[in-house]
């Protein structure tokens, strides 16, 4: 690496003939300008907040930057700062191990609503009151919400494509904003092609060294690599890499809060560059470093590889290394998982994503849970419930705007599961027109819950939520009453509103599944036409949800050994282990939280991935040769199933019609 002040040290004036050119043509530029996949000089940013909900409390409480604290939620952790890591406390502790490990660790609990109760509030008693109070994440919503808007600000109002990827995540496509500056920079570039030929390749730029500062580079395998001037390719990333540490100083100076982020060609290799240096670095991924980056890590590091996909690859070619797969010709990976599966694992070991950056931000249905240990037994307790999701699911309206008429669901769900796993739910139109309040939540609630205790044995009942969905932009100002007429479909659904679920399965008859065997072709895998987010709805909802899928549970005493024989009962009174991550929770109802994230997060994962599959038929960048899966196939993506929906951290998926 070579410094130099300032950023660009001009080269020795070798502008003669003679003069080697670029390897990037003036098309491929112009390309930048309207952020496409095909840009072989595409910037892509992943900016992570470091332990975003321990840093959420530190900077609430005001406590000292080395000050050891991990967030507790009931008797697990659920965000460890790095000070408290460098005792070598993790999630997998429990608070009473951890405070062995540091006996001046913070431990604080996350927001509870207690029953009964209109708002959320921190209670310093609320570990040891499961049963009565419910975890409330909006705090953290409150503080993503504001660090995404100001990432927003930091960056030209036009020039900015800005998506969301969890709670604590964001993918920022720079490469508009970027070919702005570049040619503010360079107005050499500003000249039209010779011959007026958009593949004729451009000048090489007029410098010899970039100044890093200090950003971790990855390495090069050859020493020789760096010796070659630097391409236009290094000088984007470059500046991607100013725009970035501007953002982030941003962050730590407006909110106080520190984050990590990677800069590289596209998204999947951004998100690997912002793990590679944490906290409070960021870590820059040139073309020519891609390579030697990749070719030390175990794929299984790589979003959509980390679960399922990820072991069945490990079985299929005995390996967990990218080194060993890169000799595997793509025929052989399409023959073992299948055509897109094949082609997406091909290309993404090769460092080839090229996904796009969906701006989309807009949350489109919420969620508010809860599971009950003990089961509850009559009406009244839920009812007690009902009244808490009501004002839970409000006050996250106001902040959508629901006031103000800038955004309003159409549809509201209450599912219920009874002790043995069977599910019903009922759903309503919510009354359009006028504006909507806490209490028309609450009544329509207690009407759903109405019908479902009438038609069938809902006693005892192990879970509630109560959701709504179907979000559509209302009128500013004015209240417009076009904005508020219903047509077609609401006004059916409004008129006869409820939809039963299938009884003794966690499966439900959804729209969208009914859509997908209309149409059951590769395509249902590809995002919907018109749509830059690949489709169906996204879901924010709470973290205190239980559903009854796939628990890969084991108790210590039960399974000791990671490779154990599946699952295994939970048993109360036994400290319990998650099987996937080794995380200790020391109740059933924190072990099936635990376990409700990695199904939120497989979802997710699964969705990224059925994008990423989808795309994989677009052009390529970086100038890689692409595999491509044959057009007719038919065959699933590993792991391609139900969802269509986004989901964050602490989440898990909603049967939301
Ligand atoms: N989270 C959770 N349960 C988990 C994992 C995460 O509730 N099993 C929540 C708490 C985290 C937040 O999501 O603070 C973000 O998750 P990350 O995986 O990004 O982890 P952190 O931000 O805590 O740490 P890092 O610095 O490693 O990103
Ligand atoms: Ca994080």
């Amino acid at each position: 690496m070579r410094m130099s002040s300032p950023r660009f040290q001009p080269s020795s004036p070798i502008h003669g003939t003679g003069r080697r050119k670029s390897q990037f043509t003036y098309r491929q530029l112009s390309l930048l300008a309207s952020y496409s996949t095909s840009s072989p000089l595409r910037v892509i940013a992943h900016v992570d907040l470091d332990a975003f909900y321990a840093q959420a409390e530190m900077v609430r409480l005001g406590i000292a930057e080395d000050q050891p604290l991990a967030v507790q939620q009931w008797q697990g952790l659920i965000a460890v700062n790095y000070p408290a890591r460098s005792f070598g406390i993790g999630r997998h502790c429990t608070v009473t191990d951890a405070k062995k490990l540091c006996p001046k660790l913070i431990a604080q609990h996350v927001a509870t609503w207690k029953e009964g109760d209109e708002k959320w509030a921190y209670h310093d008693d609320a570990a040891s009151h499961i049963g009565t109070h419910k975890v409330s994440l909006d705090p953290y919503r409150l503080q993503s919400r504001k660090i995404l808007a100001l990432i927003k600000e930091s960056l030209p109002p036009n020039l900015q494509k800005v998506e969301k990827a969890s709670i604590d995540e964001v993918f920022l496509d720079l490469s508009a904003h970027i070919h702005s500056i570049l040619l503010q920079r360079f107005p050499e570039l500003t000249n039209p092609p010779p011959y007026d030929d958009p593949t004729e390749k451009l000048p090489l730029p007029p410098i010899t060294a970039l100044d890093w500062q200090a950003d971790a580079l990855i390495d090069l395998e050859d020493a020789e690599l760096e010796a070659d001037d630097p391409d236009w390719d290094d000088v984007v990333i470059l500046i991607g890499s100013e725009i970035v540490r501007d953002i982030r100083a941003h962050i730590r100076r407006a909110l106080g809060y520190t984050c990590s982020a990677g800069i590289a060609g596209n998204k999947m290799l951004s998100k690997l560059g912002s793990g590679y240096k944490k906290p409070n670095q960021q870590t820059v991924i040139r073309n020519r470093a891609v390579q030697h980056f990749l070719s030390g890590m175990k794929f299984t590091k790589i979003r959509n590889l980390g679960g399922k996909l990820g072991d069945q690859v490990v079985s299929s070619f005995n390996t967990e290394t990218i080194k060993d797969l890169l000799p595997v010709p793509v025929e052989q990976m399409k023959l073992k998982l299948g055509d897109d599966t094949g082609v997406w694992l091909y290309n993404t070991i090769r460092g080839i994503d090229p996904s796009e950056v969906n701006s989309r931000t807009q949350i489109k249905s919420m969620l508010s849970a809860k599971s009950f240990r003990p089961s509850i037994n009559n009406q009244e307790q839920g009812i007690k419930w009902l009244r808490i999701f009501a004002a839970d699911i409000f006050s996250r309206l106001v902040e959508e705007g629901v006031l103000e008429n800038r955004r309003r669901p159409k549809t509201i769900n209450l599912h219920h599961r009874g002790q043995g796993g069977q599910t019903r739910s009922r759903q309503s139109s919510i009354p359009q027109g006028r504006t909507l309040d806490e209490a028309t939540i609450f009544e329509l609630a207690k009407n759903l819950f109405s019908q479902i205790i009438q038609e069938a044995r809902v006693w005892p009942c192990a879970n509630l939520s109560l959701s709504v969905g179907g979000f559509e932009d209302g009128v500013t100002g004015n209240l417009g009453i076009g904005a508020f007429l219903l047509k077609g479909d609401e006004a059916r659904e409004s008129r006869g509103t409820s939809r039963e679920a299938s009884v003794g399965s966690s499966t439900h008859e959804r729209p969208e599944k009914k859509r997908r065997v209309d149409n059951p072709g590769i395509q249902r895998f590809f995002p919907r036409k018109g749509s830059s987010s690949g489709g169906d709805v996204e879901e924010s909802l709470d973290d205190d949800v239980v559903d009854t899928v796939n628990p890969r549970i084991r108790t210590k005493e039960a399974s000791p050994n990671r490779t154990g024989n599946g699952p295994k009962p939970i048993m109360d009174n036994y400290i319990k282990v998650c099987t996937r991550c080794d995380a200790r929770l020391d109740d059933a109802e924190a072990l099936q939280n635990h376990l409700d994230w990695h199904f939120a997060k497989d979802l997710q994962d699964e969705e990224r991935g059925k994008r990423t599959f989808a795309n994989s038929h677009s052009t390529v960048s970086r100038g890689q040769k692409t595999a491509t899966a044959s057009s007719s196939s038919s065959k699933k993506p590993t792991r391609a199933s139900a969802s269509n929906s986004k989901l964050e951290h602490g989440q898990s998926k909603l049967k939301f019609g």
